[in-house]
């Protein structure tokens, strides 16, 4: 081992929680870039060597973080496990071991989504039980916090609840608290530190492997290791619900089709029924028409013009009473059309859903392939490396 390295300082945790800013905040200086929202801005694993004021050094280790917001998982979460693991692999054939691994996590957040669940299981698992005085919790956002007995229950709750941090908790990890604060700026209450503080508590631990690093050591690949397998798992699981979820917008989408069906040939029925009532009024009108201009050339006796007038009052109260059902009948038709657009709309939208579902589904299936395919791979290479060494080959 080169003695002469610095320590390493392994930072993991959700996008957003903070790793790049801790980095900055120690060094002074805006070297790791920092995302904003909700965006991964750390893209790659990276090291950043930092002297202390009387020449100690440390090298903390960036890393991309895993999706926390999204339930839906995010496929470069597989992507960002392999980016990690390859890069402690290497650390681990250059004999190089953590002096210090650090999870943080936003004391800020309203809940603690299922991907946060899964990802401090995928961290858990990363470190290994035999590691545990090496880790450290780091709950960052303090300084947004305007109660402070806000965040300190939800501190609590990471530590009590199974599925959250508690096996490291009962293992002994140290939980600390940090969050922004100016050059110079002290925390506004004593169990709030500064990154610079916190470090110096995580310097002073006998370095160690971790989990991941010795199982890859032992030639299992990303997707065999503990930590890989949970992953894969957890997107097996998404996979199998979004299928569900497409099955059933499929059948909504074909059901809402059956009803516009219907809906169209009633309103052709009703838009028949309008055009008839439409062509007898015209009739009638044309009739009337026609009898008003013979008026004046009959010369009705008073018997047959009082007749003659109350035919004509009825066939214009008939008239009337047409005008009125093709009003209500023109009124349904739009009423429908309305109807008709707001499901074609819904549709459509259930429809693209469904299909960036799929899509998401053909990329995960693609990349479990790549992974497959990736370990068939190395276990040719590590049979072949086997048959040189034995002399079979
Ligand atoms: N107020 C406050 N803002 C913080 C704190 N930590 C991080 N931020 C902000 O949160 C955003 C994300 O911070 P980053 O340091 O990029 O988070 P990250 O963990 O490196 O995220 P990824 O690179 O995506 O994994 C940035 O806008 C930071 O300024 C904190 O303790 N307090
Ligand atoms: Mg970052």
């Amino acid at each position: 081992m080169d003695l002469k390295a610095p320590p390493l300082i392994l930072l993991l945790g959700n996008s957003g929680s903070g790793k790049s800013s801790f980095i900055n905040s120690v060094t002074g200086a805006e070297i790791a870039p920092v995302g904003h929202d909700l965006y991964s801005l750390t893209v790659s694993v990276e090291q950043y060597t930092h002297t202390f004021a009387e020449g100690a050094r440390v090298c903390l280790v960036d890393t991309p973080g895993f999706s926390e917001y999204n339930d839906e998982g995010s496929q470069s979460d597989l992507q960002i496990l392999k980016m990690i693991a390859e890069f402690l692999k290497t650390e681990h054939d250059a004999n190089r071991k953590f002096t210090g691994v650090v999870y943080l996590h936003s004391i800020n957040g309203h809940r603690v989504s299922r991907m946060a669940r899964r990802n401090m299981k995928i961290f858990k698992e990363i470190c290994g039980s035999n590691s545990m005085k090496n880790v450290v919790v780091i709950t960052t956002f303090w300084d947004q916090l305007s109660d402070i007995q806000e965040g300190v229950a939800k501190e609590e709750q990471l530590k009590i609840e199974e599925g959250l941090l508690k096996e490291l908790h009962d293992a002994g990890a140290e939980f600390l608290r940090t969050g922004h604060f100016e050059p110079g700026e002290m925390p506004h209450d004593a169990s709030i530190q500064t990154p610079e503080q916190i470090l110096s508590h995580v310097l002073s631990r006998d370095p160690v492997f971790l989990e991941i690093q010795k199982e890859m050591a032992q030639g299992a690949s990303v997707a065999e290791t503990t930590a890989g397998s949970t992953l894969i798992q957890e997107m097996e699981e998404l996979q199998r619900e979004f299928k569900q979820r497409i099955e059933a917008m499929s059948s909504e989408i074909s059901m809402l089709k059956d009803v516009n069906d219907e809906e169209r040939s009633h309103r052709k029925e009703i838009e028949m029924a309008a055009a008839k009532l439409r062509s007898q009024v015209e009739e009638q009108q044309r009739r009337m028409q026609l009898r008003e201009s013979k008026i004046p050339e009959q010369n009705l006796d008073p018997v047959s013009l009082e007749r003659q007038q109350s035919q004509d009052i009825e066939e214009l109260r008939q008239q009337l009473n047409q005008r009125l059902r093709i009003e209500d009948l023109t009124a349904e038709i739009s009423l429908l059309s309305s109807d008709d657009e707001e499901e074609r709309n819904h549709r459509k939208e259930l429809e693209e859903e469904a299909e960036g579902l799929r899509r998401r589904v053909e990329e995960w299936e693609q990349q479990q392939q790549q992974l497959g395919n990736m370990q068939e791979r190395n276990s040719k290479a590590c049979i072949s490396m086997f048959a040189k060494s034995t002399g079979t080959g």
